[in-house]
């Protein structure tokens, strides 16, 4: 089963947007994650900010990898276009798409596995060559759909849910886009919604290339060996009279915090993830001051959340290119053929 459909039914006096659109209208399918997963809650972060932005769902492309996190498409925006595609390659497909027809507003879904593993690359070019899209990488440091491997965002010294600890350093999504040139880089936590609706709001509205490492647990995948509550512990100290491997609904993790000030995140595994949200004075244009703040908060072992940068002197990729402002499905046969002589002409300036 990969998707549930909601009723149709809701309350008659649902409170409407500009568009005479309830928050019902923005809604997909009923989820099937893991209760308590942190990618519902940005799932419905989404759904607030286009809600609340009077966005026609029409006017939406969805686009996504795999991965948990880039199953959430089918859980919003029922009403809008969307792609699923390869492994780590929704940044590319979202590229493509945008140069065809750059109307839309393009929503790109990711996972830390899909964009800093197996699409690393696509993630790289996409965001030097500044795509105008929404960029969300739902970050879990672990390969969710698979069943918890590392993902290359997972912390040195963390343990698999095998017990195996993990030596390597983790790459910093956020460095790494202001580093590639992205005009618009945020940090969010999925448990923290008053934060994470504005960032998602802002990087719709932005006319570059907006990137957003949203940190969103895995309620499932982060067991560890120490652990009592762990599955291997519970494994070894259980007689089973059976082989049933059950997934018990968490709660979701939640945290509402006042800028400038730090807090600690407890997560299922007992582990503890401290975060440091951005104070009113930091000055998100000065992009070499951000990306030593951001190291500087790393080395103390924090993880800074807001707007960390933002740069209005936009590099659209169509603008540089020159493409058509029409979308291709919109032109006629006479524009998409200009005929031989077109032809000639390019290639002697190729000469
Ligand atoms: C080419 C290819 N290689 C490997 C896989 C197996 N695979 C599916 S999802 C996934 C990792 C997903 O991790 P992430 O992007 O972090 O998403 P999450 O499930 O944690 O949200 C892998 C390795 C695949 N589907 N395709
Ligand atoms: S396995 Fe982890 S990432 Fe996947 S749905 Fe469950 S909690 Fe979410
Ligand atoms: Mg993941």
């Amino acid at each position: 089963m990969t998707y549930l459909l909601k009723p149709k039914f809701h309350h008659p006096h649902l409170p409407k947007n500009g568009l005479g659109l309830t928050h019902r209208d923005y809604e997909g399918s009923v989820s099937t994650l893991c209760a308590g997963c942190g990618h519902d809650s940005i799932s419905a972060a989404i759904i607030q900010a286009c809600f609340e932005l009077d966005l026609p769902p029409h006017r939406v492309a969805k686009m996504s990898g795999i991965g948990c996190s880039s199953k959430t498409p089918t859980y919003f925006l029922g009403q809008s276009h969307g792609f699923n595609s390869v492994h780590g390659r929704m940044p590319t497909i979202a590229t493509g798409a945008n140069l065809a027809n750059r109307d839309l507003v393009y929503l790109g879904v990711s996972g830390d596995g899909d964009s800093a593993s197996i699409g690393l690359g696509h993630f790289a070019h996409c965001l030097r060559r500044g795509v105008k899209m929404v960029y969300i990488v739902e970050n879990n440091g672990v390969y969710g759909l698979t069943k918890g491997q590392f993902s290359a965002t997972a912390d040195r010294g963390s343990i698999s849910k095998g017990g195996v600890g993990n030596a390597d350093e983790p790459m910093d999504l956020v460095s790494m886009a202001i580093l590639l040139g992205a005009s618009y880089v945020a940090r969010g936590f999925s448990g923290d919604k008053h934060q994470l609706v504005p960032l998602i709001k802002g990087a719709i509205e932005h006319r570059g290339m907006a990137f957003l490492d949203v940190i969103s647990p895995c309620v499932a995948f982060n067991n560890h060996a120490g652990s009592t509550k762990s599955f291997d512990y519970v494994r070894e100290h259980n007689e089973a009279v059976n082989a049933l491997e059950v997934m018990l609904p968490r709660e979701e993790i939640t945290a509402e915090y006042a800028s400038g000030s730090a807090v600690d995140i407890a997560q299922h595994d007992g582990s503890v993830i401290r975060l440091r949200k951005l104070a009113e004075s930091y000055d998100p244009t000065d992009r070499l001051a951000a990306m030593a703040y951001i190291q500087e908060r790393r080395a103390a072992g924090e993880i800074v959340t807001g707007l960390l940068h933002i740069d209005e002197d936009i590099r659209d990729l169509n603008g540089r290119l020159n493409t058509t402002e029409t979308p291709l499905n919109s032109l006629g046969y006479e524009e998409l053929c200009p005929g031989s002589g077109a032809i000639e002409r390019i290639n002697a300036q190729l000469r």
